[in-house]
This record gives C-alpha cells, structure tokens and sequence, in this order.
C-alpha cells in the first residue's frame, strides 16, 4: 500500500511495500487516489513522493511479470503521467534505492532529491525487459542519448552523486540528513516558480543530432559484452526513438519493444534468474538441516592452507569479508611470495578505487603469514587449499585436526575429491566440509558448498554464511565425485573430443557455443586453464594415451569410448594459452587463432581410424555439448546431490559463465521441452550405447516426461517428491 500525509501545506505519498517497496498492484490504485487526493486539495501547494522503510521503490513487483495483473490499471506509466501533469510542484525524495519502475516515478515527479548514499539505475535489462514506464524517453531527455545507451543497455545502478553530476539529481542530501524533511523543505522552496521545462515531456533530447553515430558505437559494445541477449539491443533500438520521434510516438514505440521482450523466452529466463539467485541462499540439506532452523557459528578468524592461486583468491577473499586471515605456506619462500602476491592486490584495489584507504589499511593488518599448523591452533575456520590429491590432503587433514581447537571448522577447497573421505581423517567429521571457490576466488562470484555425510547443521550453516559474507552466490550440495559443477562439465568435455573425431575443428565447435552465448567456447576455455588440469585427472584415473600397454586400442578403455585427441595435445607440450599453444596457438595475445597443427593431428587421427569426417550442423553441435551436461544436472537431482533445478542453474552462470538469458542448464531443458531434450538423449543413447554411459537417459527426466509431459521446472522436485512418497 501506499500511506498519505500532510505536512501543513505538503502532501507526503509514502510508498509501503515490504521489503523493497515494489510498485505492486495495490501500491500503484493507492498511489494514483492519493495524487488526486493530494490534487484536490487547496491547501496543498507541494507534493512529496518517497518510501518507507529501507528504500524508494525498487521497479515494477516482479513477481507480477507474466501474470494479468501487471497489465491491471492504474499502470506505472499513468501515475508517471499524473506525477508530470500535476499542478503542484512534485519531489522525488530518494533513499536506498530508485531502480526501474522506482526511477521512472521519480522521472515522472518535476524534481528529484536523493541521499548521497542512495542508488539510481534503469536495470529492466537484466530481466531480459526495457524500461516500460517512460524509461526510455524521458532519462535520454534529462542525461542525453549517450549516457542513457549505457545506462539502459547495461543496467547498471549508479551512485546518486553520478546521477547529480548528469543532472538527473536537483540535489544531494549528505550522509546522516533526514531525506523527507529536506524534500518537504525543496519542495516549498518551489512553489511558484513555472513547471513548463520540469516536466520531461516537454523538452526534447540534448544530443538527438549524434543519434545514429552514438547507436552503431553502443550497438557494437553491446553486441561484444551480452553475446546473444535480444534486450540491450531492443532497448537501444527504443531508445532511439526518443531523438527522432515524438514523445507521445516514442513511448508507443517502448511498448512494442516491451510487448516483444516479455513474451520472449529470455524475459522468463532472466526473472527465473533473478528469483533463483535469491532462492539458493535458502539452502537445504535434506536431514540434517536447512537455513531456517540451522545457526551458524560466529568466525571471526580464518586461515587458508596453500597459497597457490586458489589459496591468494580465497585469502582476499576472506579479507574483504573483514576476517582476521592466517595465510599458510610452510615453505618461507612460497609464503613470501603468496603474501606479497596479496599484499600487491590490496593496494591495486585501492589505486583503482575499488577500496578506501581505510579498508586498504584494515586488510593489510588483517594478514597473519605464517609457517607451522601451529600457528593456526585457534581460528574459527581453516580453508586448505593445496593441490587436488586425497593422500596430501588427508596428511593435512589429520595434522590440522591434532592441532586446532575442538570447535575450528575444516573446510577443503576441492573440486573433485571426496569430501567423506577427507573428513576421516580426522575425528571431527562434523565439523568438516568442502568449500569450492572457482578461480580467480577473489573475482568469481560462486562458490559451491559442500556437505558430507556427517557435516553438522551448524558446519553447514557457518560456510554458507561465510559465502554470504564474502558476497558469492553461495549454493550448497551434497558430496559426489566433482559435485555438480564439474561432475555435468566433464560430459561436455568428453563429448566436445568425440565431436573433433568425427566432423569437426575446435573453432567450428567453439563457434556453435559463442554464438549460443558463452563467452568461450569449450576448447578457448581448456587452453585457458591449462589442458594439462584433465590430463593430471585422467593420469590419475589411468586412462591416458601414454599409460596403455601395446596393442590397447585407441578409441578405447575397457567398454568405453575415448578419445585421445586431448592427449595428443598435451604430450605434443600444448597446454594451451601459457606456453602459447594448445588447441589454438597464440601470437602474443589471448587471442586464439585456429592452427594448421591441430587441424593435422585431427586429420591424422581420422586417417588412422579410416573416420572420414561428415558435415554436422551446428544444431547437432549444440545439443552435443548441452544435453549430456543436462542429462547429468537430472541425475544430480535424482539423487538429491542437489535439491533444486536453479542451484544448478546458478552454479552454471556462475561458475561455468552459462549465457543467463537462457538461464542454465535446467532451465533451458525447460525452455526446450522435456520431451524433446529426452528423445535426442535417446536418439544417442541407442546409437551409441553402454560406451557412452553419460547419454543413458535419467530416470528422473524420463519419468517426468512420461507422466506430466514438460511440467514447470518450480514443479520438478515437489512431483518426484510425491511419486517417490507413493512407491
Ligand atoms: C520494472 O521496474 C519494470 C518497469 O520498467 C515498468 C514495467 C511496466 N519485485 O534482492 P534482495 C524481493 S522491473 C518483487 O534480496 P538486496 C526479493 O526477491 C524491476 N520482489 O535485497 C527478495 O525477496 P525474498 C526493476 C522484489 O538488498 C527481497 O525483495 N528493478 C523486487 O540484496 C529482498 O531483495 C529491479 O530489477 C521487485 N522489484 O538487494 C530491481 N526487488 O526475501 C530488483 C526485490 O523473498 N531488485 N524483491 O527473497 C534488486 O535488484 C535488489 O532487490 C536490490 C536490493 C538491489 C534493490
């Protein structure tokens, strides 16, 4: 709802929306009587909108998307038109933050006075949606087209203070001021003086003469940065409807451009995503615990075991949380070299103003080298973080365990090993879990938590409020070789070589990815991390070219099929981009560029095996590389590794760079259709089967097909609950 005032002679319209004061329905029919209220009456000379609680409106509600009752009236533009059309001088006052719908409101009023610490940003994009509400023709009007582009194109939310600097903003309160009282006190101070030039509609776009240069300049940065998504360009293409044509024409033309964009599949994605994100902090561990009932324990101290790459990123990590943080090497000269590594970083972070002298300084006293277990006999949470191998880490595992306190939590940052086994090392299996951070661990926002069978409701609880505090989009599951993430992403690699075998170049490949939206496609990424990493893990599994005694077929191990192309590679020193060289050669630069080298392995392999490569179309590539990977994500949720299809969906954008227009893994299954997605596993799995176990459909997927079709993905794991409930 919305509540009204007065205050002598200014009315004060106070959104009330806990939590975020979203412009739903009932705010929006409360919102429009109490303007006319506030319009009738003679005694008002001044009208303040603004919100109560934590913040201004932050958009349109969300969860009304999709639904008929986003379209129901008063819509957000008509409260915007009586904002504007009012007699009375209108005042934004803004605290928190005014985003989407919340700024265009604000648009709407005749001023705007915001807190200096408040926000301000059009982010509709990032929901796969423009700015509908007048967004996209009035903010060009008050910034100018060039700054509009980029503020609506990218969503970005923006500093009041960069809003005052564009002119956005009529005036800053500082830090501490009371908000409302300041708006009141504005607002009089107006009255009188002629409206003509405030409201938006009148004045035309300062720079509408550049309008073609600045749309090819930001078509072509966003065509670069959001691969795929249909949003920032339509957004664009609106947007310049405000340099060229009426008000009244434009706004019709942001509501075609609105009218395509909600019914496309990359709206639903991306509020799917928005939701999703904020679900998985709402963890479950199925009998043990679950985030409402569970406490963490207070960390206040936190060591990192290994200073490698992973070890300095989760170090940072933890300082930026504000932990007192160990950083353990028992090596001098490694842990001088982590610690200065760190310490380097740290002021990198302030130069660039990404940090405050005063956070600079606080982290830098934060850091405690130090070289023996003992040093570490007291903190609240160890992360080890040495190199993927069970027995170095079980040493480790048992020493720490003798020498920390009963209550220190031990966590390892594995990506693969069992997180059980580690645990029996030790005789506080509770009090053990894995907490695997994706490189670089100070910038990647995910982390994938891990609990053992015997982790405790209070361990579980306490790494996922440390993921919180660290600001990662932290998603819980349970133990498994590779967990989630990589336990799906090894079947995309299997598959990617298998492709190579049969028809086609890794850059053909990783073309069919970019262009559905990746960043990079999966042989850039293999160069970019090293081939050598899996050819470590299938030296440890035994399986690699090199290790088979004479007279092993090739393309075979055991009943399995393999391909050894990836071998080839790195026994031929190709470890990818850091020695230059890999499934690309590099010319001084990231760049890859396709090589007459790779292509002549490929070709001789083929020879060898008399394959004689046939055309396959990218459509085959994609799903290829996809449905395995998806085919896996319902066996994790089949035994319950995850407890949801958008924990994996998140780990996916998060950790795996998945194009979030499309919303994961799961969720593009979903967009597909369940049938569909099932019966090219199918079509694989009778093709190629018991040799490619990773195409033997789920039980999961195959039961949900047959019994509901394509249910909605929210649906999945109540349905499964109740069959299993009933057999
Ligand atoms: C729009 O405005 C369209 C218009 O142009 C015109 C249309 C015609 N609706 O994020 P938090 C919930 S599109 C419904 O955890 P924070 C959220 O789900 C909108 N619910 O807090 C969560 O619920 P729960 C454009 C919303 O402090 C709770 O509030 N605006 C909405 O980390 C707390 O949220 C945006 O895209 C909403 N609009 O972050 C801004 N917003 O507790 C969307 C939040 O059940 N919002 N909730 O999980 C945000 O980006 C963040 O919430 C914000 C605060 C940065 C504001």
């Amino acid at each position: 709802m919305a509540l009204y005032s007065r205050e002598d002679d200014v009315a004060i319209i106070a959104v009330n929306n806990p939590p975020m004061n979203a412009l739903s329905h009932h705010v929006r029919k409360d919102l429009i009587k109490f303007l006319k209220v506030a319009e009738a009456d003679e005694n008002v000379t001044a009208i303040v909108l603004c919100g109560d609680g934590r913040t201004f409106p932050v958009g349109a509600d969300i969860k009304e998307f999709h639904k008929s009752v986003s379209a129901l009236g008063p819509t957000i533009i008509d409260i915007v038109h009586a904002l504007e059309k009012s007699s009375k001088p209108t005042v934004a006052a803004i605290h928190g933050s005014a985003l989407g719908g919340g700024l265009e409101l604000a648009l709407g009023c005749h001023y705007r006075i915001a807190m200096s610490t408040s926000k301000v940003g059009l982010p509709e994009v990032k929901l796969g949606i423009l700015p509908g509400a007048g967004g996209t023709q009035r903010l060009p009007r008050v910034i100018g087209l060039d700054n509009a582009m980029k503020w609506i194109a990218y969503g970005h939310h923006h500093p009041a203070g960069v809003g005052a600097s564009l002119g956005l903003i009529d005036r800053i309160v500082a830090k501490g001021g009371d908000i409302r009282r300041s708006a009141i006190l504005f607002a009089r101070s107006m009255v009188g003086k002629g409206l003509g030039q405030r409201r938006l509609s009148n004045v035309s776009v300062p720079d509408a003469s550049k309008v073609e240069e600045l749309m090819a300049k930001h078509l072509k940065e966003v065509g670069l940065r959001t691969r795929g998504a249909l949003a920032p360009v339509v957004c664009l293409q609106v947007i310049k409807s405000s340099a060229l044509l009426s008000y009244k024409d434009g706004l019709e033309s942001e509501r075609q451009g609105m009218m395509t964009l909600l019914a496309s599949s990359e709206s639903k994605a991306q509020i799917y995503s928005f939701f999703s994100e904020r679900q998985v902090s709402k963890w479950n561990a199925p009998g043990i615990a679950n985030h409402a009932t569970a406490k963490p324990m207070q960390v206040r101290s936190i060591a990192v075991v290994g200073l490698g790459t992973m070890g300095r990123g989760i170090a940072i990590s933890s300082l930026k949380a504000g932990k007192k943080t160990y950083v353990v090497e028992l090596n001098s000269k490694a842990l001088a070299a982590g610690v200065k590594y760190i310490r380097g970083y740290i002021e990198t972070m302030k130069k660039r103003a990404q940090i405050s002298e005063e956070q600079a300084a606080a982290m830098q006293s934060a850091i405690i080298p130090v070289s023996s277990y003992n040093g570490i006999a007291n903190v609240d949470l160890v992360i080890e973080a040495v190199f993927e191998n069970m027995k170095i880490k079980k040493e480790i595992f048992g020493k720490l365990d003798k020498v920390c306190k009963p209550s220190t939590i031990l966590a390892s940052n594995t990506s693969t090993l069992d997180i059980d086994e580690i645990a029996s090392a030790t005789k506080r299996p509770e009090k053990v879990a894995g907490m695997h951070f994706f490189a670089p661990a100070h910038i990647m926002l995910l982390l994938e938590n891990i609990y053992g069978r015997k982790s405790s409701a209070e361990t579980i609880a306490t790494i996922m409020d440390i993921g919180k505090q660290m600001k990662k989009i932290t998603v819980l599951v349970g133990n498994c070789v590779g967990f989630v993430g990589n336990r799906m992403y090894g079947y995309y690699t299997t598959e990617s070589v298998f492709i190579l075998e049969e028809a086609a170049y890794p850059e053909q490949v990783d073309k069919v990815l970019t262009d559905y939206g990746f960043a990079m496609g999966r042989f850039q990424v293999g160069d970019l991390s090293g081939n050598d990493i899996g050819y470590k893990i299938r030296t440890g599994l035994g399986i690699t070219h090199k290790q088979q005694p004479a007279g092993t077929p090739e393309r075979k191990r055991g009943v399995l099929r393999y391909c050894p192309l990836g071998d080839f590679l790195v026994e031929k020193g190709r470890l990818g981009l850091k020695v230059g060289k890999g499934w690309y050669k590099y010319e001084g630069s990231r760049t890859p560029i396709p090589d007459p080298e790779v292509r002549k392995i490929i070709d001789e392999y083929r020879t060898r095996h008399h394959i004689v490569p046939r055309d396959i179309s990218s459509e085959e590539v994609l799903q290829r590389m996809l449905y395995p990977l998806i085919n896996e994500g319902f066996k994790i949720l089949e035994e319950g590794i995850a407890a949801n299809p958008w924990d994996i969906d998140m780990i996916y954008q998060y950790g795996y760079a998945w194009p979030r227009h499309t919303g994961g893994p799961m969720y593009y299954a979903f967009t597909i259709g369940l049938p569909q997605v099932l019966k090219v596993i199918e079509e694989h799995w009778k093709a190629a089967g018991a040799s490619e176990p990773h195409w033997q459909p789920s039980t999961m997927l195959t039961w949900l097909v047959e019994n509901h079709g394509n249910p909605d993905i929210s649906q999945w794991m109540p349905l499964m609950q109740k069959h299993k409930s009933k057999t």
